[in-house]
């Protein structure tokens, strides 16, 4: 027989705390439990009793805890699972560890062991995993809900919603090609039918593909500002990230290096970058590398804020220019360019429609929370899965297009961990902390 270890683990923060939640799982839980309260009848299943804690070994008493116990596999991780919510004092917490560490059979838990587990007794599948990860490295608002609608099952709702479809059209190509020698079925209009479904289904993925992928939630929008010196646009920076991340003067050629200034702003975060500009032209050399560093900006930024009088630079792939008007504060600069933006720096005039404008062209990067959004794992097997799906659109050959089904639903399940699950665990969970 497969002995599995049991396992144990602060499962709640660093002490010292209010309190400690220290979850022990496995087969020997319950024996743990009755060990440390030294008792010989476990407590009432999902019931929170108060018991005083001892140490099996001399009987010793370490604190008084509230005690919880859920019989398996209608658990968390599908095995018996103990939580021991003691005093969150580092001497408590480690004294009731070393009592457990006593218990025969049970060791402290590895990196992401609970979520491991739940994962291989199949009470959630890698997409949910996956999104716990998120879950706990959310920084921002929609990272949280898509993360939280994850983990709750909604992308593998859809994966197994296509892999359904998949093994549906499989069944009938196997159902062609055992009656292939009948004469009374129309096999060929019976494949006619199903090469449609193939690319209709391939077009639903190739779909879901075009959302934007879930990194993008934890890199955050990227905008850079650009424009002649002098233009305002370190001044306009730190008036959007509402700090002063970037030195103002009024000596043209201040901003020498790209200063990136991390903001959140309704649930999703921004970098704002300012740079020396992309019009500048200088003999000073180190101005010349911040002027340089500038263009590389522009070509990987989201959006371009553009501060100059002139039209805006054409940058490659860049297609998000707002162009605007700074310091429209000035009697000078009274007269703003047709279609751009009055912004003031100093009185703050136009600074929420131009946060309005930076919103709505934000709006197609990052996922929403109610589409399927993916990471590039569960991309890369998607695209995997559509090309199968378009070469079983076009196969004459219902053997070979029962194959290029066959290839298409093992991209599918190696989305939700049905196959190989093993090759990708270890990099998974060495995100996670101990005792998640
Ligand atoms: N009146 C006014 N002056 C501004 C405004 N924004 C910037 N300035 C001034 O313009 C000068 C250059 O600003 P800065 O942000 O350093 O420009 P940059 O070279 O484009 O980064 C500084 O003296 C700022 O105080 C504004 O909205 N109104
Ligand atoms: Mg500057």
């Amino acid at each position: 027989m497969h002995v599995v270890d049991t396992i144990f683990a602060l499962s709640s923060g660093l002490p010292p705390a209010g309190i400690g939640v220290i979850r022990v799982s496995g087969a020997a839980a319950g024996d743990a439990l009755l060990a440390l309260t030294g008792r010989d009848s476990l407590p009432t299943q999902r019931k929170a009793v108060l018991r005083r804690i001892v140490d099996p070994r001399d009987g010793a008493v370490l604190d008084d805890a509230l005690l919880l116990w859920f019989q398996g596999p209608a658990t968390a991780t599908g095995e018996d699972l103990a939580e021991i919510h003691c005093h969150g004092g580092r001497a408590v917490i480690r004294a009731v560890e070393g009592a457990l560490a006593a218990v025969s059979g049970l060791r402290a838990a590895e990196p992401g062991e609970f979520t491991r587990r739940a994962l291989i007794n199949g009470r959630i599948d890698l997409t949910q995993a996956e999104a716990l990860g998120d879950l706990l490295t959310a920084e921002t608002e929609t990272a949280r809900r898509i993360a939280l609608a994850n983990s709750g099952g909604a992308l593998r709702r859809q994966i197994d919603d296509w892999g359904g479809t998949i093994v549906d059209l499989s069944s009938r190509v196997e159902a062609v090609l055992d009656h292939a020698d009948e004469d009374d079925i129309d096999e060929d209009s019976i494949l006619d039918v199903l090469r449609q479904q193939c690319r209709a289904l391939a077009g639903a993925i190739a779909r879901a593909l075009r959302n934007p992928p879930v990194e993008r939630l934890n890199e955050g929008i990227n905008v850079v500002l650009a424009g002649p010196p002098n233009a305002g646009k370190s001044t306009l920076l730190n008036r959007l990230v509402e700090r002063e991340a970037a030195i103002v003067s009024p000596i043209a050629g201040t901003t020498r290096d790209r200063v990136d200034a991390a903001v959140r702003r309704h649930g999703v975060g921004y970098v704002f970058t300012d740079t020396a500009g992309l019009a500048e032209r200088t003999d000073d050399p180190v101005e010349a590398i911040g002027i340089e560093r500038a263009r590389v900006a522009a070509q990987t930024a989201d959006i371009l804020l553009w501060l100059g009088d002139d039209a805006p630079p054409h940058v490659d792939g860049l297609t998000r220019i707002i162009p605007v008007h700074p310091r429209s504060d000035e009697a000078a600069r009274a007269d703003a360019v047709e279609g751009r933006i009055r912004v003031s720096a100093h009185t703050g005039e136009g600074i929420e429609d131009l946060w309005a404008l930076i919103e709505s062209e934000s709006r197609d990067l990052i996922p929403r929370p109610d589409q399927a959004a993916m990471n590039q794992r569960q991309r890369d097997l998607c695209a995997a899965c559509v090309s199968a799906l378009d070469d079983a659109a076009v196969e004459r050959d219902p053997i070979l297009l029962a194959e290029s089904l066959r290839a298409a639903r093992a991209s599918i399940d190696r989305i939700t961990g049905r196959a190989d699950v093993e090759a990708m665990l270890d990099s998974l969970f060495s995100r996670f902390c101990i005792g998640k």
